[in-house]
């Protein structure tokens, strides 16, 4: 596929955007030369409390590395995203529901919205909570889990939202990291035509950890879960006993707004921590502008609420800017792959907003499905999560959007707050596969592995950032060396994407993935150190090493390289077994794709495992193996090709 493949903005997209071409271009070049000025103007899309006089005061000085933005602003995120709507669109629905089975659905208004965040900041404060307390949240797909997260951030707690799809051990890591004294969960959650026992899962990982109080427990599917007396107690009977009424609390622009967990190369998941002030201005402005989205539009994010898209462009960011924004229950293959274009037409979605994975399993069930469904309301498809392949954004344009949708390919990171690097649709042509152009205040730059800055315009390498953004997370949760090493130690004065890139002739992005030892399977990040760790916790396992390689779906899939205690007889009932182990101890988005008994793995004299070896194994790319002279016992290798498995 050439690079050249440009797509024009269309004339109606030329004509409604917020930002043309110039005005892209002008306003970049400002928000680089004077960021003080630019997002001073930018926070007034705010309201503020106090309005902040001080802007940006940041430093990626090693090992300083200090970030703040407003630092002296105060203002409260859930009364941006609520009470200062009610006046003029107090009766606009703020969240519509599409639940996981097909007509069921719900909607409430910005007014309702607003009663429903109060109410429940009030059961928070009954039970305990208060400014600066971390509140964990394992819940579903439904209204009350952005209610949940607004109420914290209406009274100043810190919210911890852990997707649903982990397991109890994943759950009892971070609860007990961030030290939070309360969970909120649901009795059940409902996905694609199955229950997850989301209770259940609080209660085994609460046999893990201690320190927790309270649960409290909002009803879903009804079903009958077990309830602890002295520490669980039910939402409804709860919020009975409370009023509506919870002035919001004033924060400083740098108070913490939330921790979010998230894989990284090294040890257990990182708690991402984001801040009140520079998160919400830059979220706000990132999807009002990416997306072009203009008032009444429906805007839908397909992602769960547990992951960085979620928070900000299901919650935060539409909220903030009034929008009516969707949250979706289920998953895009149930009942069947026309799902997603069936909820679009129902709910006369304008703005469409998914991950490459999705289209490609999509794409693989036929073209049928979308093919039947006009879509006439869809004006803009977004992708975002993982490098998109051009056939599968072809497909897209195509299939989905009918070749007359705006595609927005949003490059970001959990850690970044908001998208960084993203086509302005109507202002910058695209071209399949690139995330194209930096969004505002956003300097990226491109290094040799070595380190070497490439000033050339076409250039090749590791990408980096070289100043500091509003959205940009401030610390790791407990640990600012820790923040401080990985994302500022290798590359001095820049801020560690992770991730490699192009930059072509025109000065276009093209992210080719991670370069770190990060794995991103379906959109979702995973260390291979994390399923490592959970492989060798099994009595019979006693090394593993795991790589990714490309999967037509998935993006990556999980290759685990076993070696077992000795004596252990392999079979394939131990390789299921161990598979269901890790699903058990991390969630099913860890699932092996291919386990192999290895009798040894690949190590230099020193002893450390050679990687390089592992995955070109993985990927059978055998020509490839480079220099095999260092390692301790060059006979491994042989043994690894020779047993690579191709099945399941
Ligand atoms: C938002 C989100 C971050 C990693 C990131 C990169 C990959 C995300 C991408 C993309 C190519 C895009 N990634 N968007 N790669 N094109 N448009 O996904 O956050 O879960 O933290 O993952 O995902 O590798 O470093 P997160």
């Amino acid at each position: 596929m050439s690079d050249q493949l440009l797509f024009q903005p269309s004339a109606a997209a030329v004509a409604r955007t917020h930002i043309n071409a110039a005005q892209y271009a002008e306003l970049y070049e400002r928000s680089i030369k004077d960021p003080d000025g630019f997002w001073a103007e930018q926070a007034k899309r705010l309201d503020w409390i106090s309005f902040p006089t001080k802007i940006k005061n940041t430093t990626y000085e090693y090992p300083n590395v200090s970030i703040k933005w407003y630092e002296d602003g105060v203002l409260n995120v859930s009364a941006n995203c609520l009470d200062r709507h009610l006046a003029t669109r107090g009766d606009q629905t703020a969240i519509v529901w599409e639940g996981d089975v097909p007509g069921t659905d719900d909607k409430v208004t910005y007014r309702q919205l607003h009663e429903r965040v109060c109410r429940f900041a009030n059961v928070l404060k009954a039970n305990g909570v208060k400014k600066g307390d971390r509140v964990t949240i394992y819940m579903p797909m439904v209204i009350d889990t952005a209610v949940a997260m607004l109420a914290c951030a209406r009274i100043g707690a810190v919210h911890s939202v852990i997707f649903g799809g982990f397991s109890p051990d994943s759950i009892a890591g971070r609860v007990n990291d961030c030290g939070s004294k309360i969970i909120l969960t649901a009795d059940e959650g409902r996905r694609g035509g199955k229950t997850i026992a989301l209770k259940k899962n609080v209660d085994e990982a609460l046999a893990k950890v201690e320190g927790v109080e309270r649960v409290i427990v909002v009803k879903v599917t009804g079903n009958p879960v077990n309830m602890q007396a002295g520490r669980d107690v039910w939402y409804e009977e709860e919020a009975a006993k409370v009023d509506a009424d919870c002035p919001p609390e004033p924060m400083n622009a740098e108070d913490p707004l939330f921790i979010l967990y998230t894989s990284g190369s090294t040890g257990k998941p990182k708690g991402v921590l984001h801040t009140t002030g520079g998160y919400l201005v830059y979220g706000s402005l990132t999807h009002q502008l990416s997306f072009d989205y203009q008032d009444g539009e429906v805007f839908w994010c397909t992602a769960d609420v547990g992951w960085i898209t979620g928070h900000t462009y299901i919650v935060y960011g539409p909220l903030a800017n009034g929008a009516t924004t969707l949250m979706f229950e289920g998953i895009p293959s149930y009942p069947d792959a026309s799902r997603l274009w069936q909820v679009v037409e129902k709910h006369k979605v304008n703005i469409f907003h998914t991950a490459p994975t999705a289209i490609r399993a999509l794409m693989g069930a036929g073209s049928e499905f979308a093919d039947k469904h006009d879509m006439p309301t869809l004006r803009l498809l977004g992708t975002v999560g993982e490098p998109i392949n051009p056939e599968a954004w072809l497909w897209y344009h195509k299939h989905v959007g009918k070749e007359r949708c705006e595609i927005v390919d949003a490059w970001w990171q959990t850690e970044t707050g908001g998208h960084m690097i993203a086509p302005f649709p109507g202002a910058i042509p695209t071209k399949p596969g690139s995330a194209t152009k930096p969004f505002f205040g956003v300097q990226p730059a491109v290094l040799s592995p070595e380190g070497k800055l490439q000033e050339q315009t076409k250039a090749e390498g590791v990408l980096v950032i070289k100043d500091s953004w509003p959205g940009q997370m401030r610390s790791v949760y407990g640990d600012h060396e820790r923040f401080v090493e990985t994302y500022f130690s290798q590359y001095k004065g820049y801020y560690f994407t992770g991730d490699g890139c192009r930059r072509d002739e025109d000065g276009y992005y093209w992210i080719t993935g991670r370069v770190d030892d990060v794995l991103n399977v379906s959109g979702h990040r995973l260390g291979t150190a994390e399923v490592e760790s959970a492989l060798v916790a099994h009595p019979k396992v006693s090394e593993a090493a795991v790589v990714g390689f490309p999967h037509d779906i998935k993006g990556q899939g999980i290759y685990c390289y076993v070696t077992l205690m000795a004596g252990e007889p392999s079979s394939d009932d131990l390789r299921a077994e161990l598979r269901n182990w890790v699903r058990k101890e991390i969630g099913p988005i860890a699932s092996p794709d291919f386990i192999q008994w290895a009798p040894g793995l690949p190590k230099t004299r020193s002893g450390k495992i050679m990687r390089r070896i592992l995955r070109k194994v993985a990927e059978n790319d055998f020509g490839a193996l480079g220099d095999t002279s260092t390692l301790a016992d060059p006979a491994v290798v042989d043994d690894l090709i020779a047993n690579r498995q191709n099945k399941p």
